[in-house]
Protein backbone atom coordinates (compact mmCIF):
# COMPACT_ATOMS: atom_id res chain seq x y z
CA UNK A 1 0.00 0.00 0.00
CA UNK A 2 1.22 3.10 -0.94
CA UNK A 3 1.18 6.77 1.19
CA UNK A 4 -1.88 8.08 -0.45
CA UNK A 5 -3.69 4.88 -0.35
CA UNK A 6 -2.71 4.25 3.60
CA UNK A 7 -3.88 8.26 4.11
CA UNK A 8 -7.23 7.61 2.27
CA UNK A 9 -8.02 4.04 4.18
CA UNK A 10 -6.86 5.80 7.62
CA UNK A 11 -9.17 9.04 6.75
CA UNK A 12 -11.83 6.99 6.16
CA UNK A 13 -11.71 5.58 9.87
CA UNK A 14 -13.53 7.97 12.18
CA UNK A 15 -12.47 11.85 12.26
CA UNK A 16 -11.28 12.57 8.77
CA UNK A 17 -10.33 16.41 9.89
CA UNK A 18 -6.82 17.03 9.75
CA UNK A 19 -6.12 13.61 9.01
CA UNK A 20 -3.90 14.16 6.35
CA UNK A 21 -1.75 16.63 8.67
CA UNK A 22 -1.12 14.02 11.39
CA UNK A 23 0.02 11.38 9.12
CA UNK A 24 2.29 13.90 7.26
CA UNK A 25 3.78 14.45 11.11
CA UNK A 26 3.72 10.87 11.99
CA UNK A 27 6.05 10.44 9.28
CA UNK A 28 8.47 13.44 9.54
CA UNK A 29 8.75 12.88 13.40
CA UNK A 30 9.39 9.11 13.29
CA UNK A 31 12.31 10.41 11.23
CA UNK A 32 13.69 13.09 13.59
CA UNK A 33 13.54 10.70 16.43
CA UNK A 34 15.22 8.21 14.55
CA UNK A 35 18.10 10.35 13.42
CA UNK A 36 18.41 12.26 16.61
CA UNK A 37 18.63 8.13 17.98
CA UNK A 38 21.76 7.75 16.10
CA UNK A 39 23.84 10.66 16.99
CA UNK A 40 23.06 9.25 20.73
CA UNK A 41 24.20 6.10 19.69
CA UNK A 42 27.10 7.55 18.35
CA UNK A 43 28.18 9.62 20.77
CA UNK A 44 27.99 6.09 23.38
CA UNK A 45 30.20 5.10 21.04
CA UNK A 46 27.27 2.35 20.36
CA UNK A 47 27.66 2.64 16.86
CA UNK A 48 30.02 2.44 14.15
CA UNK A 49 31.02 3.84 10.56
CA UNK A 50 29.64 6.97 9.72
CA UNK A 51 26.21 8.77 9.42
CA UNK A 52 24.69 11.49 7.83
CA UNK A 53 21.29 12.82 9.59
CA UNK A 54 18.28 14.62 7.79
CA UNK A 55 17.75 16.46 10.64
CA UNK A 56 15.08 19.75 9.11
CA UNK A 57 14.70 18.23 6.63
CA UNK A 58 12.25 15.28 7.07
CA UNK A 59 9.60 16.99 5.48
CA UNK A 60 11.18 16.93 2.26
CA UNK A 61 11.36 13.09 2.15
CA UNK A 62 7.93 12.77 3.25
CA UNK A 63 6.38 14.90 0.96
CA UNK A 64 7.55 13.56 -1.98
CA UNK A 65 6.99 9.70 -1.44
CA UNK A 66 3.54 10.86 -0.66
CA UNK A 67 3.31 11.71 -4.44
CA UNK A 68 4.97 8.62 -5.45
CA UNK A 69 3.19 4.92 -6.29
CA UNK A 70 5.37 1.82 -5.30
CA UNK A 71 6.39 1.35 -9.03
CA UNK A 72 7.77 4.53 -8.95
CA UNK A 73 11.66 4.65 -8.27
CA UNK A 74 13.66 6.74 -5.71
CA UNK A 75 17.41 7.05 -5.68
CA UNK A 76 19.22 8.93 -2.78
CA UNK A 77 22.45 10.07 -1.38
CA UNK A 78 24.92 9.77 1.72
CA UNK A 79 22.04 12.07 3.57
CA UNK A 80 19.42 9.23 2.68
CA UNK A 81 17.27 7.40 5.96
CA UNK A 82 14.41 9.97 5.93
CA UNK A 83 14.31 9.12 1.98
CA UNK A 84 13.81 5.53 2.55
CA UNK A 85 12.08 5.53 5.96
CA UNK A 86 9.28 8.17 4.13
CA UNK A 87 9.28 5.64 1.44
CA UNK A 88 9.47 2.35 3.18
CA UNK A 89 7.86 3.00 6.60
CA UNK A 90 11.18 -0.27 6.92
CA UNK A 91 12.78 1.39 10.50
CA UNK A 92 13.29 -2.10 11.68
CA UNK A 93 15.33 -2.85 8.50
CA UNK A 94 17.11 0.55 8.52
CA UNK A 95 18.63 0.06 11.88
CA UNK A 96 20.04 -2.71 11.71
CA UNK A 97 21.12 -1.88 8.32
CA UNK A 98 23.48 1.27 10.40
CA UNK A 99 23.71 -1.29 12.93
CA UNK A 100 25.80 -3.54 10.55
CA UNK A 101 23.61 -6.67 11.42
CA UNK A 102 22.78 -9.10 8.73
CA UNK A 103 19.20 -9.01 9.48
CA UNK A 104 19.55 -5.54 8.00
CA UNK A 105 17.87 -4.26 4.77
CA UNK A 106 21.29 -5.03 2.92
CA UNK A 107 22.52 -7.87 5.54
CA UNK A 108 24.37 -5.03 6.81
CA UNK A 109 27.02 -4.64 4.58
CA UNK A 110 25.50 -1.56 2.76
CA UNK A 111 25.24 0.71 6.13
CA UNK A 112 24.47 4.07 6.45
CA UNK A 113 25.18 5.37 3.00
CA UNK A 114 24.62 2.38 1.04
CA UNK A 115 20.66 1.24 0.99
CA UNK A 116 19.49 -1.26 -1.85
CA UNK A 117 15.71 -2.14 -1.65
CA UNK A 118 12.74 -2.74 -4.30
CA UNK A 119 12.72 0.70 -6.18
CA UNK A 120 14.82 2.54 -3.93
CA UNK A 121 18.97 2.53 -4.45
CA UNK A 122 21.08 4.77 -2.30
CA UNK A 123 25.29 6.10 -3.27
CA UNK A 124 27.19 8.14 -1.04
CA UNK A 125 29.21 9.54 -3.94
CA UNK A 126 28.20 12.73 -4.54
CA UNK A 127 26.44 12.95 -8.08
CA UNK A 128 27.07 9.63 -8.87
CA UNK A 129 24.14 8.80 -8.48
CA UNK A 130 22.71 11.49 -11.06
CA UNK A 131 23.33 8.75 -14.33
CA UNK A 132 22.01 6.06 -12.76
CA UNK A 133 18.62 7.40 -11.84
CA UNK A 134 18.86 9.00 -15.40
CA UNK A 135 19.68 5.23 -16.78
CA UNK A 136 16.83 4.23 -14.48
CA UNK A 137 14.09 6.83 -15.64
CA UNK A 138 15.08 5.45 -19.30
CA UNK A 139 14.63 2.12 -18.55
CA UNK A 140 11.37 2.45 -17.28
CA UNK A 141 9.98 4.39 -20.52
CA UNK A 142 11.32 1.43 -22.51
CA UNK A 143 9.47 -0.73 -20.55
CA UNK A 144 6.28 1.63 -20.62
CA UNK A 145 5.79 0.86 -17.22
CA UNK A 146 5.02 4.94 -16.45
CA UNK A 147 6.67 4.46 -13.43
CA UNK A 148 8.86 7.57 -13.02
CA UNK A 149 12.18 8.09 -10.81
CA UNK A 150 13.12 10.59 -8.85
CA UNK A 151 16.69 11.53 -7.74
CA UNK A 152 16.89 13.48 -4.33
CA UNK A 153 20.77 15.39 -4.55
CA UNK A 154 21.98 18.37 -2.08
CA UNK A 155 23.05 21.67 -3.54
CA UNK A 156 26.81 21.08 -3.34
CA UNK A 157 26.02 17.92 -5.91
CA UNK A 158 25.59 20.38 -8.24
CA UNK A 159 29.03 21.40 -8.66
CA UNK A 160 29.77 17.83 -10.22
CA UNK A 161 29.84 17.79 -13.61
CA UNK A 162 28.21 14.19 -14.64
CA UNK A 163 25.12 16.19 -13.30
CA UNK A 164 24.94 18.32 -16.41
CA UNK A 165 25.81 15.06 -18.20
CA UNK A 166 22.61 13.72 -16.83
CA UNK A 167 20.52 16.63 -17.36
CA UNK A 168 21.29 17.09 -21.03
CA UNK A 169 20.90 13.13 -21.71
CA UNK A 170 17.40 12.91 -19.33
CA UNK A 171 16.32 15.48 -21.44
CA UNK A 172 17.45 14.91 -24.90
CA UNK A 173 16.05 11.36 -24.45
CA UNK A 174 13.05 12.05 -22.89
CA UNK A 175 13.63 10.64 -19.62
CA UNK A 176 10.46 10.41 -16.64
CA UNK A 177 13.35 12.01 -14.09
CA UNK A 178 12.56 14.07 -11.27
CA UNK A 179 15.79 15.73 -9.75
CA UNK A 180 14.85 17.18 -5.72
CA UNK A 181 17.57 19.47 -4.87
CA UNK A 182 17.13 19.94 -1.10
CA UNK A 183 19.69 23.06 -1.44
CA UNK A 184 20.35 23.55 2.62
CA UNK A 185 22.88 25.94 1.74
CA UNK A 186 26.41 23.93 3.02
CA UNK A 187 27.93 21.26 1.55
CA UNK A 188 29.90 19.62 3.99
CA UNK A 189 31.88 22.95 5.48
CA UNK A 190 31.54 25.05 2.03
CA UNK A 191 29.04 27.88 1.82
CA UNK A 192 27.16 26.77 -1.19
CA UNK A 193 27.53 30.62 -2.19
CA UNK A 194 31.30 30.47 -2.09
CA UNK A 195 31.22 27.25 -4.65
CA UNK A 196 28.33 28.33 -6.61
CA UNK A 197 27.84 30.83 -9.72
CA UNK A 198 24.44 32.13 -11.32
CA UNK A 199 21.34 30.43 -10.62
CA UNK A 200 20.36 27.25 -9.26
CA UNK A 201 17.33 27.29 -10.90
CA UNK A 202 18.89 28.28 -14.14
CA UNK A 203 21.19 25.06 -13.71
CA UNK A 204 17.90 23.13 -14.38
CA UNK A 205 16.30 25.32 -17.10
CA UNK A 206 19.45 25.55 -19.13
CA UNK A 207 18.86 21.81 -20.42
CA UNK A 208 15.06 22.52 -20.65
CA UNK A 209 14.02 21.04 -17.36
CA UNK A 210 11.30 23.51 -15.56
CA UNK A 211 11.86 23.73 -12.33
CA UNK A 212 9.78 24.67 -9.07
CA UNK A 213 11.30 25.88 -5.90
CA UNK A 214 10.47 26.43 -2.71
CA UNK A 215 11.37 28.12 0.08
CA UNK A 216 10.58 25.17 2.53
CA UNK A 217 9.36 26.44 5.93
CA UNK A 218 6.17 25.25 5.86
CA UNK A 219 5.70 21.55 5.30
CA UNK A 220 2.99 21.61 3.50
CA UNK A 221 3.71 24.34 1.05
CA UNK A 222 6.17 21.59 0.16
CA UNK A 223 4.09 18.69 0.11
CA UNK A 224 2.09 20.87 -2.19
CA UNK A 225 5.47 21.56 -4.70
CA UNK A 226 6.49 18.08 -4.78
CA UNK A 227 2.93 17.02 -6.06
CA UNK A 228 3.26 19.74 -8.67
CA UNK A 229 6.60 18.65 -9.34
CA UNK A 230 5.57 14.86 -9.65
CA UNK A 231 2.59 15.23 -11.49
CA UNK A 232 4.91 17.14 -14.07
CA UNK A 233 6.66 14.37 -14.64
CA UNK A 234 4.16 11.82 -14.71
CA UNK A 235 2.26 13.63 -17.31
CA UNK A 236 4.56 15.03 -19.95
CA UNK A 237 6.80 12.24 -19.57
CA UNK A 238 10.00 14.25 -19.30
CA UNK A 239 12.49 15.44 -16.61
CA UNK A 240 12.02 18.16 -14.22
CA UNK A 241 13.37 19.88 -10.98
CA UNK A 242 11.99 20.94 -7.85
CA UNK A 243 14.22 22.97 -5.27
CA UNK A 244 13.57 23.24 -1.79
CA UNK A 245 15.56 25.45 0.23
CA UNK A 246 15.99 23.37 3.34
CA UNK A 247 17.86 23.58 6.20
CA UNK A 248 20.24 21.38 8.04
CA UNK A 249 19.71 21.31 11.88
CA UNK A 250 22.35 18.54 12.44
CA UNK A 251 25.98 18.59 11.76
CA UNK A 252 26.97 17.08 8.69
CA UNK A 253 27.45 13.80 9.75
CA UNK A 254 28.04 12.78 13.22
CA UNK A 255 29.75 16.05 14.78
CA UNK A 256 31.27 18.13 12.23
CA UNK A 257 30.17 21.76 12.23
CA UNK A 258 31.10 24.66 10.39
CA UNK A 259 28.13 27.01 11.53
CA UNK A 260 27.79 29.32 14.17
CA UNK A 261 25.08 29.00 16.71
CA UNK A 262 23.57 31.86 15.55
CA UNK A 263 22.92 30.98 11.94
CA UNK A 264 22.12 27.06 13.68
CA UNK A 265 19.30 29.50 15.57
CA UNK A 266 18.16 31.14 12.63
CA UNK A 267 17.65 27.54 11.18
CA UNK A 268 15.69 26.15 13.79
CA UNK A 269 13.32 28.99 13.20
CA UNK A 270 12.75 27.67 9.39
CA UNK A 271 12.22 24.20 10.64
CA UNK A 272 8.91 23.08 9.61
CA UNK A 273 8.36 20.32 12.38
CA UNK A 274 7.11 22.76 15.21
CA UNK A 275 4.85 24.48 12.87
CA UNK A 276 3.09 21.42 11.76
CA UNK A 277 3.31 20.46 15.00
CA UNK A 278 1.20 23.22 16.41
CA UNK A 279 -1.73 22.87 13.73
CA UNK A 280 -2.22 19.69 15.56
CA UNK A 281 -5.01 18.42 18.04
CA UNK A 282 -2.38 18.28 21.41
CA UNK A 283 -4.16 14.89 22.22
CA UNK A 284 -3.67 13.52 19.13
CA UNK A 285 -0.13 15.20 18.73
CA UNK A 286 0.90 13.37 21.51
CA UNK A 287 -0.58 10.44 20.84
CA UNK A 288 1.04 10.04 17.54
CA UNK A 289 4.36 11.09 19.11
CA UNK A 290 3.83 8.03 21.85
CA UNK A 291 3.33 5.64 19.19
CA UNK A 292 6.43 6.72 17.05
CA UNK A 293 8.28 6.30 20.41
CA UNK A 294 7.16 2.77 21.14
CA UNK A 295 7.97 1.77 17.61
CA UNK A 296 11.45 3.10 17.90
CA UNK A 297 12.15 1.19 20.92
CA UNK A 298 10.91 -1.64 19.20
CA UNK A 299 12.86 -1.54 16.72
CA UNK A 300 16.10 -0.63 18.85
CA UNK A 301 15.76 -3.67 21.07
CA UNK A 302 15.30 -6.00 18.50
CA UNK A 303 18.48 -4.57 16.42
CA UNK A 304 20.61 -4.57 19.72
CA UNK A 305 23.44 -6.80 18.54
CA UNK A 306 27.16 -6.83 18.58
CA UNK A 307 28.30 -3.72 17.20
C1 LIG B 1 32.55 12.49 -5.19
C2 LIG B 1 32.50 12.83 -3.72
N1 LIG B 1 33.25 13.84 -3.24
C3 LIG B 1 33.22 14.13 -1.91
C4 LIG B 1 32.43 13.42 -1.06
C5 LIG B 1 32.42 13.77 0.43
N2 LIG B 1 31.17 14.42 0.74
C6 LIG B 1 30.14 13.73 1.27
S1 LIG B 1 28.80 14.67 1.44
C7 LIG B 1 29.57 16.04 0.89
C8 LIG B 1 28.85 17.35 0.79
C9 LIG B 1 27.58 17.19 0.02
O1 LIG B 1 26.91 18.41 -0.04
P1 LIG B 1 25.48 18.51 -0.65
O2 LIG B 1 25.42 17.87 -1.98
O3 LIG B 1 25.08 19.92 -0.59
O4 LIG B 1 24.57 17.62 0.32
P2 LIG B 1 24.37 17.80 1.89
O5 LIG B 1 25.47 17.07 2.58
O6 LIG B 1 24.34 19.26 2.19
O7 LIG B 1 23.06 17.13 2.14
C10 LIG B 1 30.89 15.75 0.57
C11 LIG B 1 31.85 16.74 0.04
C12 LIG B 1 31.65 12.39 -1.61
N3 LIG B 1 30.84 11.67 -0.86
N4 LIG B 1 31.68 12.12 -2.94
Amino acid sequence: MDWRERVAAEGSRGDRTGHFEREFYRGIYLIRRLEETLLELFAAGRLSGTTHTCLGQEANAVAVAFHLTDADVVVSNHRCHGHYLARTGDLEGLLAEIRGLERGLCSGKGGSQHLCAPNFYTNGIQGGIVPLATGMALAEKQRGSGAIVTVFIGDGTLGQGVVYESFNIAALWAAPLLVVVEANGWAQSTPTPRAMAGSMRQRLEAFGLPCGMVEGTDALEIHRAAGAAVGQVRETGRPAGLIIRTQRLGPHSKGDDSRSPEELETLRERDPLPRLAASLDPEQRRAIEAECERRLAAALTATEGPL
